[in-house]
């Protein structure tokens, strides 16, 4: 009796909690990490620089606490501690990613360094050990530092030396993971962090550089997808995409077409640039025709968009196993007047005016607010404009700014877009294969630096033990994944 009149509840209300409900027996629950942000030890045992050592190093009045990942969570040393978190947290997935610079330290197959092998040798055995999938991102922002004055992503050199090292992974790490992640957030890394892909760029008037990196990353991506499809397939049997973040943008008033106009217009810019050339095929109509109207009236020889040849198009078409999924921003979109011609931007091309609503609940990232229904959202729309493909959510979180151990906000904030993943599970029929919490530990967040802590584990970064101490969090995640409801 009372099951069903729960189950009546939560098919009529959106809001409620399927408490009854269960991820699928096959429904991965796992967490997060990237190696910048967690290992530390940025030159030891033979690894390069990347474009993060560099940055942090030269300039960190950038980095909101000055300081870098030289040590981080020194997860380089404290790898088996962090394999029994997860283990304790009863975890399926653990996401990591490779530092291309501990593996070849210049960036390039000249040169393999063993010592950085060895490490995710055996970090990956380990997990495996204790049944726990390594997901494996080949790419997470640490660019090898000679690719820097070369303009870094921008320049279409950089895309073999990236299917290179793709191959290299492939074949040292490949029998053991079943699912490979090519880049993690194009859009990141094009578009946030200015000055850090290379210099160089820095000259270029923006609203040009973004889409030249866009367009490098698009087919490096489908490089590295072809070589695992082609030559390690057959053999290892995985799984290959991109992560692409997610900002789900609603229209501020759904039955304004111009709203919903515009807010369409900004999921194409942030998102639609990445997924129609690999789900549907080149970049999204609207994209192609807003920047090359805008390059016109701004003077510009040709679109400052670059062109696809047809053979390219083809090439980047279908290079998804999966696709993956960052999701921490919910915003609504509105149409606003077309913006005069001045200097170029992105921002520009796109148009529309975005705006958060104060009554959200928000947390010490001021860009993240607790609205899980814009997860459901944009879970249904993938599932509709790109013929339902399978979904897998490989970072979503909540952060902190201090020490403090009872973190109920971060409990709502994974309980509520659990829930909102199972409903689009089992109430719109969204292929969702799983969810991976970002992040297992407080780590280095990029220009935030230590002040935001994403963990379900806290780290003492003024502890040269770094010790780990599990926060509340841990024994809701527990339950999740000892459960498999959202408790
Ligand atoms: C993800 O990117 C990353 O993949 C992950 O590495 C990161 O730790 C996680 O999110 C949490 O942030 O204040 O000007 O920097 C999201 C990157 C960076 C996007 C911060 C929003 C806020 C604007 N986020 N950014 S700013």
């Amino acid at each position: 009796m009372l099951t069903a009149v729960l189950l009546i509840v939560s098919l009529t209300a959106r809001h409620t909690f399927s408490l009854e409900w269960k991820f699928p027996n096959d429904f991965k629950l796992g967490v997060a990490t990237a190696s910048y942000q967690i290992e530390g030890a940025w030159n030891t045992d033979g690894r390069g620089a990347s474009i993060w050592d560099t940055f942090t190093h030269n300039r960190s009045v950038l980095i909101k606490d000055g300081s870098n990942g030289d040590v981080a969570c020194n997860s380089y040393y404290k790898w088996e501690e962090d394999v029994e978190m997860a283990k304790n947290l009863g975890v399926d997935s653990y996401r990591i990613s490779l530092s291309w610079s501990r593996i070849l330290p210049d960036g390039t197959t000249r040169k393999i360094n063993q010592p950085g092998v060895d490490f995710y040798n055996r970090l990956i055995n380990k997990l495996l050990e204790n049944d726990i999938e390594p997901i494996v991102t080949l790419y997470h922002w640490d660019l090898p530092q000679k690719f820097s004055a070369w303009g870094g992503w921008t320049n279409p050199a950089v895309i073999n030396y990236f299917a290179h090292y793709a191959r290299t992974a492939f074949g040292l790490f490949g029998d053991r993971v079943r699912t490979w992640i090519t880049l993690n957030e194009p859009r990141l890394i094009c578009q946030a962090y200015k000055g850090l892909v290379g210099d160089v760029t820095s000259d270029f008037p923006l609203g040009t550089s973004e889409y030249m990196c866009a367009h490098n990353l698009l087919k490096a991506h489908a490089e590295a997808y072809h070589i695992y499809d082609k030559e390690f397939r057959r053999t290892q049997k995985g799984k290959i995409s991109i992560t692409l973040d997610f900002t789900w943008t609603e229209p501020a008033n759904s039955s304004n077409p111009d709203d919903v106009r515009a807010a369409n217009q900004n999921i194409q810019f942030d998102f639609g640039i990445y997924a129609n050339p690999i789900m549907k095929f080149d970049y999204p109509k609207v994209v192609i025709d807003r920047v090359a109207q805008r390059s016109r009236l701004e003077n510009f020889p040709e679109s400052r968009l670059p062109k696809f040849t047809l053979a390219e198009k083809l090439r980047i078409k279908g290079t998804y196993d999966y696709i993956g999924i960052n999701h921490y921003i919910t915003l609504y979109g509105r149409s606003s007047p077309e913006p005069p011609i001045s200097d170029p931007h992105i921002d520009l091309d796109a148009a529309g005016e975005r705006f958060s609503n104060p009554n959200w609940e928000g947390c010490a990232a001021y860009w993240i607010k607790i609205v899980p229904w814009g997860l459901r959202n944009l879970l249904k729309w993938i599932k509709n404009t790109y013929r339902n493909p399978e979904i897998l959510i490989t970072e979503n979180g909540y952060a902190n700014a201090g020490d403090e151990l009872e973190d109920d906000g971060r409990i709502r904030y994974y309980r509520s877009y659990l829930n909102a993943t199972l409903q689009a599970i089992l109430e719109d029929g969204v292929n969702v294969k799983g969810y991976l919490a970002w992040s297992i530990m407080d780590n280095f967040e990029w220009t935030h630096g230590y002040t935001l802590k994403f963990g379900l584990y806290h780290v003492n970064f003024t502890d040269p033990n770094r010790t780990r101490t599990p926060r509340k969090s841990v024994e809701y995640f527990k339950n999740v994944t000892r459960t498999r409801t959202v408790g």
